[in-house]
């Protein structure tokens, strides 16, 4: 039995939801009213045609049925750009700050108002139609964490076009290859950043990326717009000749500072269906190429705004700090939109948990007085190695709700969060969601859920989680199953971008009327959901999901490999680390040499996060007699465990044994 900790006073008091029963009453409203709770909350934002009323949602989610749809609010036209700033501004926020902006290095700091946001939003969403750019055509961004990055993002959504963040961790043949699936007219990126220590040439990343999508994906981007960031920022290693890093070309690259200079800081804003596209942004899949999730317009921006509202408690003069990058959905959703959707402030961070030191996290808590904090347990986990002083020296005493989202958090990181961060009386919200669910769909509410170290709690509003067995058969009450959802909430994706085919059978066919979220999820005897992890072949490691499919083919790329399979074993800090079984051609000997090459190439074809932490050489692989891998097997043998059960199934069960002996 895990023990259960109740909101403390310090939370209650303020909280805009202060009991269990006041959650359970607009729970219950909320999925037996949707209309009436949602469009509640529609009427704090701006719409240039209202939705027409009794068609606030509808959906199939049944494939026996016919094609999967969902829509909100049909007819309804606004613009989310307008919402986030032109509203707040009008309401008198103008000059309330959106981000204090904290660079990689600490002398390096900015902060940014609402009104002065929108100036350069408007500005740069000029310069983008300068470019060609317009309503639905697609634009790649790779960039650090930087206010340029921001103001891209809503520059895009201000003329309706559809941006594409990629994480900019990934590889060239990574960019390449997403720039060119949808087609990208333009790409936006920096010259470089500061991570630590670590300089990152982005330019240099793009033009190989830009060069690749020409000669393996037949794409043309045609303007590569640069921001000029280094020569702004403190050099916290050695910096050469920065420009001979990287290559300019004047038919296609454009300085940012330049694109903007005699732009207005007035633009018009596209005006945009309900379910007109907002943003994509790529997620593995268990199998083939990356998956270009869909969000839409309306929903997104109702479901955003209400799940910070409740699941942070944000309150006006709070100060909000999300650690995530925007390369992720939880940068997309709360560290852009949600927070400005709520004239929020927040803290923005470029840099490392690292740099100059192990505490700067704290040390950021501190000077901006943060009160909710949101983090990965990855990043926990390798702050808790440092010891509790590096926190305890500090004053964190602003800080009221923690949250953690990427993975399920353990109870040992949990409690340390809980203790030392929070010192033992802050809620923490355990934030389970998706890229494609586009906000929190389970979690705790801070005020009013009581939380298990571990759990992730209970149902958004809205949100309609089932457990299923193998048969499909619905599992009430306590038991164990496929996590899945019987309804759509707003902001549920609505597509894969180009392929709703793939979106159909990848997440509504093996239970037709459900979402299959792809996750294990348990119900304990009190009603709290745990997630238990991926149950297809995904893996998860520092937060960061990759297929055991992508990571094998770049592997057997090597002349040398002829097979390669990849499971996941525990790792202290990332969750999950990469264990990887390599089968050579005949006649090749194993050596370091190939384990070196092979480690580099998946960091260079995929990136730096998804560096195997071990290769190991083998004879063969352990098959069913239908030539299956059997990865239950391998992912014991990558841990050690000779406890594997049956093997009767395997085609030459001696081969398990060799695996054994042969492990690194
Ligand atoms: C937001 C995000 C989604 C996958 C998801 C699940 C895992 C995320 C979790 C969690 C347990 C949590 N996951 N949050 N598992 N508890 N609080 O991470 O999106 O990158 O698409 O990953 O991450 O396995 O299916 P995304």
């Amino acid at each position: 039995m895990s023990r259960v900790f109740q909101p403390s006073a310090h939370v209650v008091e303020k909280s805009r939801l202060p009991s269990l029963d006041k959650y359970k009453e607009m729970y219950k409203n909320s999925l037996d009213n949707p209309e009436e709770f949602w469009s509640e909350i529609a009427k704090e934002f701006y719409w240039q045609t209202p939705y027409q009323p009794g068609k606030f949602v509808s959906y199939n989610f049944d494939i026996t049925k016919g094609d999967i749809f969902v829509k909100w609010m049909e007819g309804a036209v606004t613009n989310i750009c307008v919402n986030l700033l032109d509203r707040n501004i009008e309401k008198g926020h103008g000059d309330k700050i959106a981000y204090y902006w904290e660079g990689n290095h600490p002398d390096d700091y900015s902060r940014i108002t609402y009104r002065k946001l929108k100036d350069l939003v408007c500005q740069f969403a000029n310069g983008l139609r300068s470019r060609g750019v317009g309503k639905g055509d697609r634009v790649s961004i790779y960039m650090p964490m930087i206010l340029e990055t921001v103001v891209c993002m809503l520059a895009c959504a201000r003329i309706g076009a559809i941006h594409s963040v990629v994480f900019a961790g990934f590889s060239s043949d990574s960019l390449a290859e997403r720039m060119s699936d949808c087609k990208a007219k333009v790409l936006v990126t920096s010259d470089g950043a500061w991570r630590g220590e670590k300089l990152l040439i982005l330019k240099k990343t793009c033009d190989e990326a830009l060069e690749k999508a020409k000669t393996k994906h037949d794409h043309t981007v045609e303007t590569c717009i640069v921001v000029s960031h280094l020569a702004k920022a403190s050099p916290c290693g050695k910096l050469g000749d920065i420009q001979s890093l990287y290559d300019w070309n004047d038919d296609i690259d454009v300085w940012w500072h330049e694109l903007i200079e005699n732009q207005s800081n007035d633009c018009e804003p596209e005006w945009m269906d309900a379910e007109d596209p907002l943003f994509m942004l790529y997620t593995s899949g268990s199998t083939g190429k990356p998956k270009g999730v869909l969000h839409t317009t309306a929903g997104y921006l109702l479901y955003a705004a209400t799940t910070f509202r409740y699941v942070f408690d944000y309150q006006e003069k709070d100060v909000y700090w999300c650690t995530a990058d925007v390369g992720w959905i939880t940068g997309h959703t709360y560290v852009v939109y949600a927070p400005l959707a709520n004239c929020a402030t927040s803290v923005m961070f470029e840099g490392s948990p690292f740099y100059p030191d192990n505490d700067r996290y704290w040390a950021v808590v501190q000077k901006y007085k943060v009160t909710q904090m949101y983090t990965a347990p990855t990043a926990i986990r390798s702050l808790m190695k440092f010891g509790v002083e590096n926190v305890t020296k500090h004053d964190l005493k602003s800080l009221r709700v923690l949250g953690s989202v990427g993975e399920p958090i353990n109870p040992e990181a949990w409690h340390w969060y809980y203790n030392y961060v929070g010192s033992e009386r802050c809620s923490i919200v355990d934030t389970f969601w998706q890229t494609e669910t586009g906000g929190h769909v389970l979690t705790s509410l801070p005020g009013a859920t009581p939380m298990k170290p571990g759990a992730a709690g209970f149902p958004f509003f809205g949100v309609a989680p089932t457990i299923l067995d193998d048969n499909g058969k619905v599992i009430e009450g306590p038991g164990e199953g496929y996590l899945v959802f019987s309804r759509p909430w707003p902001s549920i994706m609505r597509t894969l971008f180009g392929n709703h085919e793939r979106y159909q059978s990848v997440y509504f066919s093996k239970f037709p009327g459900y979402y299959c979220t792809g996750d294990g999820a348990r119900r304990d005897e009190d009603g709290f959901l745990w997630v238990t992890g991926r149950i297809d072949d995904m893996l998860n490691v520092s937060g960061h999901l990759m297929s055991t499919a992508e990571v094998e083919s770049v592997l057997t790329e090597d002349s040398r490999v002829s097979e390669a399979a990849v499971v996941s074993r525990p790792h202290p800090q990332k969750g999950e680390a990469l264990h990887c079984f390599v089968i050579l051609n005949a006649g090749v000997q194993p050596d370091p040499s190939i384990t070196d090459a092979l480690k580099k190439h998946v960091r260079a074809r995929i990136g730096a996060f998804a560096a195997p932490d071990a290769i190991q050489f083998a004879p063969g692989l352990p098959k069913t007699r239908s030539g299956k891998i059997m990865r239950r097997i391998l992912r014991k043998i990558a841990v050690g465990d000779t406890d594997i059960g049956d093997t009767s199934t395997l085609a030459d069960p001696s081969i398990v044994d060799q695996l054994f002996k042969s492990k690194p």
